[in-house]
């Protein structure tokens, strides 16, 4: 009988996702609800035309520009709690580091659709893409502070390259566009208190509908050079890393820089 990290970490390596149902409780889900619906009242008045005109998320939710110093470290010592921790270290071991976190919600325009991507498509040409799957990994965890439809996955793409139906839907060819349905898409449909683990290079899509609004936490094995896309501002300062109960996912990313710096 293989214990819970194991069967975590197998289904990750085989699917390029897993789900824990239930995962938090509903004190844990409501305090957290309250801070980022805070952050995201704050972020949606300082971005409206953006908000009303194209965004579905936002970003830097542990920031200083929405959320006071006592706020950010509740959430930092949410993203760093052993219930995350035992889901983080069960897929990168050693030295997980702390990448950024993103705000998901449905995007005011209905006429707006739910696409498919990698997320590494943002950063490099197809030839880039597979080299990104080989060698990094990048791991989204979700957590849902409202019922959603959740996210639709092809499960084994954040270790195999698209076929000729996903390579159309996702580069717009051949007439295809983006939001139309893949043959091996799977949905997720998450309720608050879920935690849905995926991989940011696999082929998958957010469902837009219901009141949805899904906090994504993102860690990164060290091995992949992911340094510079950390903004210092959504990282703890020195005060704040002493009222966080378990600092080491943020005291990784932290050593990382300033071995860039010192090396650059
Ligand atoms: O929920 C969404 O709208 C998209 C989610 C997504 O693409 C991601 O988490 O990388």
């Amino acid at each position: 009988m293989l214990n819970q990290t194991s069967q975590w970490a197998g289904q990750y390596e085989e699917q390029g996702y897993f789900v824990v149902r239930n995962y938090f409780e509903k004190g844990e889900l409501s305090l957290l609800r309250q801070t980022i619906l805070k952050f995201h009242q704050g972020w949606k008045q300082a971005n409206l035309t953006f908000y009303q005109e194209e965004a579905f998320n936002s970003s830097l939710i542990t920031g200083s520009e929405f959320l006071k110093s006592e706020d950010r470290v509740k959430l930092f010592n949410f993203i760093s709690s052993a219930k995350m921790m035992k889901v983080v270290h069960a897929l990168i071991p050693k030295s997980p580091a702390f990448m950024n976190t993103q705000l998901f919600f449905n995007p005011v325009r209905p006429e707006q659709k739910d696409f498919w991507h990698r997320d590494c498509q943002y950063d490099h040409d197809l030839e880039g893409q597979k080299k990104a799957i080989k060698e990094t990994q990048v791991v989204h965890l979700r957590v849902p502070l409202f019922d959603e439809l959740g996210m639709e996955l092809v499960p084994g793409t954040h270790k195999r390259w698209d076929n000729q139906e996903e390579h159309n839907v996702r580069q717009e060819e051949k007439g295809k566009l983006s939001c139309d349905d893949l043959s091996l898409g799977e949905k997720i449909p998450l309720a608050a208190g879920d935690l849905l683990v995926f991989s940011a290079d696999m082929i998958h899509r957010g469902l837009y509908g219901m009141d949805r609004l899904a906090w994504d936490i993102l860690v990164f094995d060290p091995s992949g050079d992911f340094v510079d896309y950390v903004d210092d501002d959504c990282l703890p300062n020195a005060e704040m890393l002493s009222q966080i109960t378990d600092p080491s996912l943020f005291n990784n990313i932290l050593r990382l820089k300033s071995l860039a710096q010192n090396s650059g």
